[in-house]
């Protein structure tokens, strides 16, 4: 894998072309999308994108007062974590999938830091279709790093990341096309 991109306190790394857009293309719409919603400060809101969970039998996922129940990996999707699992030696379990179906859609600053991944995560990023700006933003230090994450590439965040960084997908108001990211992650077995 390239450089890491991160100047201190983790480890990020951006690999284009980790796969092929027929690979990813394909399933876009086998995907269980679901349009989840909310609660903030006693609010309830839809969340700005949809997301669909998959994982291995038994494991499921709580992210801001959302619990998702897994459904099966599909065929596809096994195909991918297998690709991703020779490629990054790691056993990814469960797959979060994104869908940005335009740039009004988002993901705002957070890290991937539930208990639920242990320590310190790796997390397998790939993005299929609209290009989008992802940045990364120290705690402390408050730097800055913006990436676009092309088509068909991975996006790697492991060791301390998540401590120290947060991250998000802004919205746009460009008028772009639709992306499809998925997250793959390693759930800590046994750990409900
Ligand atoms: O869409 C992306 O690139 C980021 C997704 C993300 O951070 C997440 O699902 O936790
Ligand atoms: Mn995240």
């Amino acid at each position: 894998m390239k450089a890491n991109l991160l100047p201190r306190d983790g480890e990020v790394y951006l690999l284009e072309n980790a796969f092929s857009s027929s690979e990813l293309a394909l399933f876009q719409e086998n995907l269980a999308w679901r349009q989840d919603e909310i609660t903030l400060w006693g609010k309830t809101h839809p969340v700005p994108r949809l997301q669909a969970w998959y994982a291995d039998p038994g494991l499921s996922y709580t992210y801001s007062n959302i619990t998702l129940e897994p459904a099966s990996f599909t065929p596809q999707l096994l195909h991918i974590r297998s690709k991703l699992n020779d490629l990054c030696g790691v056993d990814f379990n469960s797959v979060l999938c994104n869908l940005y179906r335009s740039g009004a859609d988002k993901n705002g600053w957070h890290r991937d830091n539930e208990s639920e991944l242990g320590v310190n995560p790796t997390i397998a990023s790939i993005s299929f279709g609209q290009v989008r700006k992802f940045s990364l933003r120290h705690r402390k230090t408050k730097e800055k790093i913006d990436l676009l994450l092309p088509s068909c590439s991975l996006l790697l965040m492991r060791g301390s990341t998540q401590h120290h960084w947060e991250h998000q997908l802004a919205a746009t108001k460009k008028q772009i096309g639709v992306r499809l990211n998925l997250t793959f992650r390693q759930r800590i077995v046994g750990d409900k």
